[in-house]
């Protein structure tokens, strides 16, 4: 399918583009089974060790992880580990290698870097939990996580609501244009401990909520400002978001974890060395795409176990702002 003209200059001037039922339901069904069996799997583990009382078995999809919390919010973080640990990326089951090399998506993201494309490492799964503020998501550029040389080059956000996502629930909020301002001062230690640019910092153009239906995609860039706050209804926010480049931009796919070390020049880098970037297309070299689960898992394993060095930004903390 990809994206139309007119679609892709919305992108390049407004910094995102919501493109509606890019999915279908059946391409998103596997991993939205596969994250309810990593919460169905934890429940049952946790009854077992007498951490939690009932299985909210009954509880679908949508509500099952929230009955968790609201009984033992010990029990639920134990089960977000599991989705959301290992840096953040802690599910690399097929179901989520399948999404990343999804075709209508890849061919949208084609459409804005070119044909040789590398998924960039940082992927998240984010359940955003009912009247939970940790899971609020402050205000911040996808850049201020990268390392500086690469604020240059396009790096493609694809968030992705698990469920139809509302002003209610917790939806994303984007500032349109902003990316034209190059990447704002961030600051450590944020809300829910991620980076964040304080709201008195940002232009003052008005955030845009964006309340998507399952199935609809949002691209954004590197340099869009976004966030999200807290969710006040009784369903658990579930969404993705997936990061693709073209292969120019600086990436780390066939390189060797333990290269990354305080002496490497940073400029010569990964945008994000922390995680294991992966072969996406490569038009020329079909060969080099990781397509197997099992070279997908054993990539990441391999970049989570070597703790690849990340000399980071050097953000200021928020509390010594002045
Ligand atoms: O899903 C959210 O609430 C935040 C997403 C986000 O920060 C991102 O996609 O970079």
């Amino acid at each position: 399918m990809g994206l139309a003209q007119t679609e892709i200059a919305h992108f390049n001037t407004q910094g995102y583009l919501v493109k509606e039922g890019l999915l279908e339901r059946d391409e998103l069904r596997p991993l939205i089974a596969a994250l309810g069996e990593i919460v169905a799997d934890g429940a049952h583990r946790l009854h077992r060790e007498g951490k939690l009382s009932d299985l909210y078995e009954a509880s679908g999809f949508e509500t099952r992880l929230a009955r968790v919390y609201e009984e033992s919010e010990e029990a639920g973080q134990e089960i977000m580990k599991m989705i959301m640990g290992r840096g953040g990326g802690g599910f690399s089951g097929e179901e989520m290698l399948g999404l990343l090399r999804n075709d209508n998506l890849v061919d949208c993201v084609n459409d804005l870097v070119g044909p040789d494309i590398v998924g960039a490492s940082a992927y998240r799964i984010r359940p955003k939990i009912p009247e939970y503020t940790r899971t609020e998501v402050p205000w911040h550029q996808d850049s201020g996580y990268f390392l500086p040389h690469c604020d240059r080059y396009l790096i493609v956000t694809c968030w992705i609501p698990l469920v139809d996502t509302t002003v209610e629930n917790g939806c994303l909020y984007v500032i349109p244009r902003a990316h034209e301002n190059g990447v704002f001062k961030h600051y450590t230690g944020g809300h829910g401990g991620y980076l964040e640019i304080p709201a008195d910092e940002l232009p003052g153009r008005d955030p845009v909520p964006l309340q998507m239906k399952l199935g609809d995609v949002l691209f954004m860039t590197n340099l869009t400002p976004h966030a999200s706050f807290v969710n006040r209804s009784d369903i658990v926010r579930w969404s993705v978001d997936l990061r693709y480049q073209s292969m120019d931009a600086p990436n780390n796919a066939e390189e060797d974890p333990e290269s990354y070390t305080p002496e490497r020049d940073p400029v010569t880098m990964a945008c994000y060395p922390s995680e294991a970037d992966f072969v996406i297309r490569d038009s020329s070299h079909p060969e080099r795409e990781v397509r197997t689960p099992d070279a997908f898992k054993e990539l990441r394993d391999r970049f989570h176990e070597a703790k690849p060095y990340n000399p980071g930004r050097g953000w200021t903390r928020l509390k010594d702002r002045k």
